[in-house]
């Protein structure tokens, strides 16, 4: 199958590159007010690059997207543990229900984007289970292309979702053990491979450790990006898919509790993503493979697919911003606030 053009339009068209906005007179603070201005004009066809009213540091999107489609906030701690039984050798079964659907999705405030979803949304479900588990994972395609599922993690060759095409209405169901414990990810992987993962059919995978994990305020961040003018480039960055949406709706946490964020990177296009926390240093588990090694930082770097376990605690109430480290990708909607609230005594 060829990268023809399809729906969304293929053909490069004239509308505003990233480079070309980051260029035209916003540099600097004001960068990042016309920039996220041109943000809402970035997904319309000839749109000109719409200068926000503001003019200060880290300004927003206008507006907000609609939350009922979709909500990021939600979206952090949505995990998807299956429709669990127990098999007849007393191993735990977890089944899902993942369904590849054409949709269109809202990634800034008036930016649409003809996405191709696993279930609805970008990212897919977090599917999550607990080492040794046996998953089944009923797939079927209701989109109009070829998809697979793909999941990371160790399993038969023919459950890694890659030569098992699974042609529009058909269906493909992937059936193996949850292993090693860790953070993985899930994605379709027919080709051409960049389209696929980059129209949005991707999703993360936790597996927990039969022990657990410590007690701790958990969250799934996948860092992506999105090229809405078909010109090969991102023209919008963020986690979990709404640029500035941790930004506009900062995440609230507890001062003294113990933060847990499983940061994935999915960017297409980009060699890197990164992920700065402010006020803070994290415990750094690459891969989240290893309950006991760990790096001591504020800053990771994350190469496209790869992830890990970040935890943190602050110390002192008060609002810090976590976003890329890359200004660029920052400027473009790869932003957030942690709204540390002052610790409640019982
Ligand atoms: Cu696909």
């Amino acid at each position: 199958m060829g990268d023809q053009p399809d729906e969304t339009g293929g053909q490069a068209q004239a509308g505003i590159s990233r480079r070309d906005l980051l260029r035209s007179g916003v540099a600097g603070a004001v960068g990042l007010a016309a920039g996220a201005g041109a943000l809402a004009g970035a997904g319309r066809r000839n749109a000109e690059p719409r200068p926000s009213k503001s003019e200060g540091m880290h300004n927003e999107t206008e507006g907000d997207v609609d939350l009922t489609a979709f909500d990021a906030t939600a979206f952090l701690k949505n995990f998807d543990f299956g429709k669990v039984s127990t098999l007849p050798s007393g191993q735990v079964q977890r089944e899902y229900e993942i369904t590849a659907v054409d949709r269109e999705i809202e990634v800034a405030p008036g930016v649409h984007f003809a996405a191709w979803t696993y279930n609805g949304t970008v990212p897919g479900p977090t599917i999550r289970c607990t080492e040794g588990d046996r998953l089944k994972v009923n797939f079927t395609n209701g989109g109009s292309h070829p998809h697979t599922i793909h999941f990371h993690g160790i399993h038969a060759a023919d459950m890694d979702g890659v030569f098992e095409i699974v042609e529009p209405g058909e269906s493909f169901v992937y059936e193996f053990d949850a292993a090693p414990m860790g953070f993985h990810l899930y994605h379709c992987h027919a080709l051409p491979l960049k389209r696929h993962v980059h129209k949005g059919l991707y999703g993360a995978f936790i597996i927990d450790p039969a022990e657990g994990r410590p007690e701790a305020n958990e969250m799934l961040m996948l860092m992506n990006g999105f090229d809405t003018n078909f010109d090969g480039d991102n023209e919008v960055y963020a986690v979990n898919t709404v640029a500035f949406h941790y930004q506009r709706h900062p995440i609230e946490i507890e001062q003294g509790e113990l933060v847990r964020v499983y940061l994935g990177n999915m960017t297409e296009f980009d060699l890197l993503n990164s992920f700065h926390l402010h006020g803070n240093f994290f415990r750094l588990y690459r891969t989240g493979t290893d309950l006991e090694r760990y790096e001591w930082t504020d800053t990771v770097m994350l190469c496209q697919g790869e992830r890990a376990v970040l935890e943190f605690t602050y110390d002192y109430p008060g609002k810090y911003m976590f976003h890329a480290h890359q200004s660029e990708f920052a400027e473009l909607g790869w932003m957030g606030i942690f709204d540390v609230k002052p610790r409640t005594l019982v």
